[in-house]
């Protein structure tokens, strides 16, 4: 039988790669960038404009789904893709990492992790089994094994521990998985700032033979150059014919350094919930529009971006809008946002199919270089 979950690399520029992952519900041009969509919507954002800013997938979160609307509730109503409006690709997280960093009383064992809902207490269990189930319920396209990230810095038998059992739990997620054409399971490799761990995490989920595979346990706490190392550490040991993702990842800064070193997938809630708050990502750097200096500053954030919340509207009109608490504020910051994110990725994409990738990071560094800070 031949699969319809298909990754092909279409050229290369050292350890970077430009391809697609071809499946049922669309095309992802990698390396992608995946909005975060965690309840069911990519906060301030329309479906439509999320894909017309060049996104192919978006991510969702099992944690929240499964507490609000619930699971079966959504797939009563036709599943993830149909309650949300979004029918292309969409990627779930597995819930583990979320129940660590939201949820209250958690009680993690070998058969899963028992925890209280963040929004009204009520007892929950994720067992690897019923992580998938759910996924399943919510009709995701890739799924993502349940592990344990631990955050950094921490006691080496902490990381091994929670790597090891993050395997027992991927190999009992490939089975609960099963076989679904057209659909993938990722398994995640943990082992913290330990290369060693992180190559014996990579080799046995490779062992697995799953779809893809994602480093996890990344941007919790480490240097920059700590994320790097682990990944160039990783990276010889997993297949060049299957994306790789690095989770929760980052600023733009971290996504071209990850790229070069081999980085397929990246998912974050930085535009987003930077947009939210004031901040913007442009050509020329960070801006936080709630400074004074912007008050009276009648130019838009990009006047070359095709992106009318860059090149429309005036910087003082945003940061009145900030000011003020303005829903609209939010809407058009994270939209200015997502759209420098989603260019970024096709300026990669296209660097790196050009053989020009090196070039493409300098000529972005310059710009970041002319921040007005
Ligand atoms: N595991 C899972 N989701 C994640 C992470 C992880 O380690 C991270 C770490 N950056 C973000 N999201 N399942």
């Amino acid at each position: 039988m031949t699969d319809t979950f298909r990754f092909t690399v279409a050229a290369t520029d050292g350890a970077a790669r430009t391809g697609e992952i071809r499946m049922p519900r669309g095309v992802i041009r990698t390396p992608a960038f995946m909005p975060v969509g965690t309840a069911g919507t990519v906060k301030a954002m329309y479906p439509e404009q999320v894909k017309a800013l060049g996104a192919d997938v978006v991510l969702g979160n099992t944690y929240h789904l499964m507490l609000r609307p619930g699971a079966e509730r959504v797939a009563r109503l036709g599943g993830l893709h149909a309650f949300m409006q979004w029918p292309y690709p969409i990627l779930t997280d597995s819930g583990g990492f979320q129940v660590m960093s939201l949820s209250g009383l958690r009680k993690l064992d070998e058969t899963g992790v028992t925890f209280q809902s963040h929004i009204d207490g009520t007892p929950h269990v994720l067992t690897p089994e019923r992580s998938i189930a759910i996924q399943g319920q919510l009709g995701s396209d890739i799924q993502m094994q349940l592990d344990e990230c631990v955050r950094l810095p921490a006691e080496p038998a902490a990381i091994e521990r929670a790597m090891r059992l993050s395997l027992r739990w991927a190999e009992r997620c490939r089975v609960a998985f099963g076989e679904q054409p057209g659909k993938a399971l990722f398994g995640i490799v943990q082992g913290g700032d330990s290369p060693a761990l992180r190559v014996e995490s990579a080799k046995a989920l490779v062992g697995l033979d799953l779809k893809g595979y994602a480093i996890g346990g990344l941007a919790v706490g480490e240097p920059q150059g700590t994320m790097l190392a682990m990944i160039e550490a990783v990276e010889p040991h997993l297949p060049m014919a299957k994306p790789r993702y690095l989770m929760g990842v980052g600023t733009p800064d971290d996504i071209i350094e990850a790229v070069r070193r081999g980085i397929d997938m990246f998912d974050c809630v930085m535009p987003t919930r930077a947009g939210r708050h004031g901040m913007v990502y442009t050509r020329h750097g960070r801006m936080n529009l709630r400074n004074a200096r912007f008050a009276e500053d009648n130019t838009p954030l990009d006047p070359e971006s095709t992106c009318p919340a860059a090149n429309l509207y005036t910087k003082a009109y945003l940061h009145h809008l900030v000011r003020a608490g303005e829903i609209l504020g939010m809407m058009l910051l994270t939209w200015n946002n997502l759209s420098y994110y989603q260019d970024l990725m096709a300026g990669l994409r296209r660097a790196i199919g050009e053989g020009r990738l090196a070039d493409f990071i300098g000529e972005t560094r310059e710009g970041w270089a002319k921040a007005e800070r």
